[in-house]
């Protein structure tokens, strides 16, 4: 049988739940999926290989109007998913409306092969509401398969994947078959770690956040890691550090059950906080982070 590989590309508005999408159709908590918006900072590939198919998924981060220099960053990565996607899928949550929407719209109308529109967290919602949010959508964007979803519940994925795997293209792999992403161990453990800081700090700390993974060191029967959580001002700093050093505790605590999960071994993490002034604005160092 023909070899088919392709490259499936998700869109969509901040926490509609792009990454835990990717995760479902992966059948692995690859990337980090949080309530708060902008969790996704990346484009991030996930691969699924099969013995006669290779999906290459695209997260992204999620569409809106940039207020900085690393949101122009972000939005680039969104369009540069909807250049080379074989299959674009464009994402919605339920209680979405399409007129409101046109920031995505307008990015799926630009694409011109297949695209699937999934309405998702359909289990959040009224059975009654279902329909016509199903028909509104297939009225906005009249030439995609109009799907309703729930990312978090499993309904539709398996049938989604099917189906997506049925529609790529035949092609040789794009990656060693062995392969499930194209980011490395030190970034994920970055992403983890950002995550908790998602779920611990409130307001602008999410927003001025950067972490960096310095080291990661296997030793017998531990991986020693260091990395570096990065904000903006001396203020944020205080504020992630805690009384007495009581939040970063708490931060460095979860991220390091997290990340031993993660890569199922035993971790200590050294966890330092640092300030970078105004790292969102600054074109050099942002390429330095990997924007
Ligand atoms: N009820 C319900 N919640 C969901 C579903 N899918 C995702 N969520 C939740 O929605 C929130 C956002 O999910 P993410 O996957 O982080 O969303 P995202 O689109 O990647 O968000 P950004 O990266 O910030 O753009 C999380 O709290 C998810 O658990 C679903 O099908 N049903
Ligand atoms: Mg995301």
């Amino acid at each position: 049988m023909p070899h088919k590989a392709g490259y499936v590309n998700i869109i969509g508005e901040p926490n509609v739940g792009k990454s835990t999408l990717l995760n479902a159709l992966l059948g692995e908590q690859l990337v980090i999926a949080n309530p708060k918006a902008q969790t996704t900072r990346h484009r991030i590939l996930g691969i699924l290989n099969g013995d006669d198919h290779q999906m290459v998924l695209s997260d992204t981060p999620g569409i809106l109007d940039p207020q900085y220099k690393m949101h122009e960053r972000m939005m680039s990565a969104v369009d540069e998913a909807i250049i080379d996607a074989d299959i674009l899928i464009v994402l919605v949550e339920i209680g979405q409306k399409p007129e409101k929407a046109e920031n995505v719209l307008k990015r799926a109308r630009r694409f011109k092969g297949r695209k699937v529109l999934l309405v998702n967290k359909v289990d959040a919602a009224q059975e009654a509401a279902i329909l016509p949010a199903l028909e509104a959508w297939q009225n906005a964007l009249p030439e995609a398969k109009v799907v309703p979803m729930s990312a978090l519940h499993g309904l539709n994925v398996q049938e989604l994947k099917t189906y997506l795997i049925e529609r790529l293209p035949e092609h040789p792999p794009y990656f060693p078959k062995d392969e499930l992403s194209d980011r490395n161990m030190r970034f994920f453990i970055s992403e983890l770690i950002r995550e908790k800081v998602l779920a611990n700090y409130k307001q602008e700390i999410p927003y001025s956040t950067q972490v960096v993974v310095n080291s990661y060191e296997e030793a017998p029967g531990i991986v020693r890691i260091q990395a570096d959580v990065i904000v903006m001002r001396e203020s944020q700093k205080g504020i992630v550090i805690g009384e007495g050093g009581h939040a970063l505790r708490r931060l460095g605590t979860q991220a390091r059950i997290a990340i031993s999960k993660f890569i199922d071994q035993k971790v200590f993490l050294d966890l330092k906080v640092k300030v970078d002034p105004d790292w969102r604005e600054d074109e050099a160092k942002l390429k330095r982070y990997g924007y």
